[in-house]
């Protein structure tokens, strides 16, 4: 009996969970383009664009990615890539999407910022210079607490994301 509640909660967990994408978007590092491609299984592979050869792979199943997001958030000339994954945090035991961004360096990828979320949940992001300063914002489509969705911009501050205005 004890059995098939167990049954029940975990298939219950896995119907609720949405459902992993498949993503792919380009990065530029280096003036070296790649291709970033997330599996329904949870692997990440980064390819050079003109070769298709593959440089790196990376098993990131446990951490439940859903899609992924590319641009320069820091003015460095390179892009960043960000991952948002669908999964708890430490202080946070509710699984959300939460936005997480890296560092290539052609070979691995470096963790740049371990985000856990932002104002509000959201549902979608994009890295978009809205300003053409050079320097990519996060644009987020956060959920109201009263329904409905409303836009929110963020700026790269070094260490974090600073909330700018939200588009009304
Ligand atoms: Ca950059
Ligand atoms: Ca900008």
């Amino acid at each position: 009996m004890q059995r098939l509640l167990l049954c029940l909660i975990v298939c219950c967990l896995v119907l609720l969970s949405p459902q992993r994408k498949i993503s792919v978007c380009r990065l530029t590092v280096g003036g070296v383009e790649y291709i970033i491609s997330i599996s329904q299984s949870g692997l990440v592979r980064i390819s050079c664009a003109d070769t298709g050869k593959t440089c790196a792979v990376f098993d990131m199943s446990a951490k439940n990615p859903q899609f992924c997001r590319t641009g320069d958030i820091d003015g460095c000339g390179d892009d960043e890539l960000s991952i948002c994954f669908y999964k708890t945090a430490r202080l946070h035991n509710v699984p959300e999407n939460r936005p997480q961004f890296y560092r290539f360096d052609g070979n691995t990828l470096h963790q740049m910022w371990m985000g856990s979320r932002l104002s509000r949940p959201f549902d979608d992001y994009d890295l978009i210079d809205i300003d053409d300063d050079g320097l990519a914002e996060l644009v987020a489509l956060e959920r109201l607490q009263e329904g409905g969705h409303v836009t929110a911009v963020y700026r790269w501050q070094g260490f974090g994301f600073e909330f700018l205005y939200e588009i009304t």
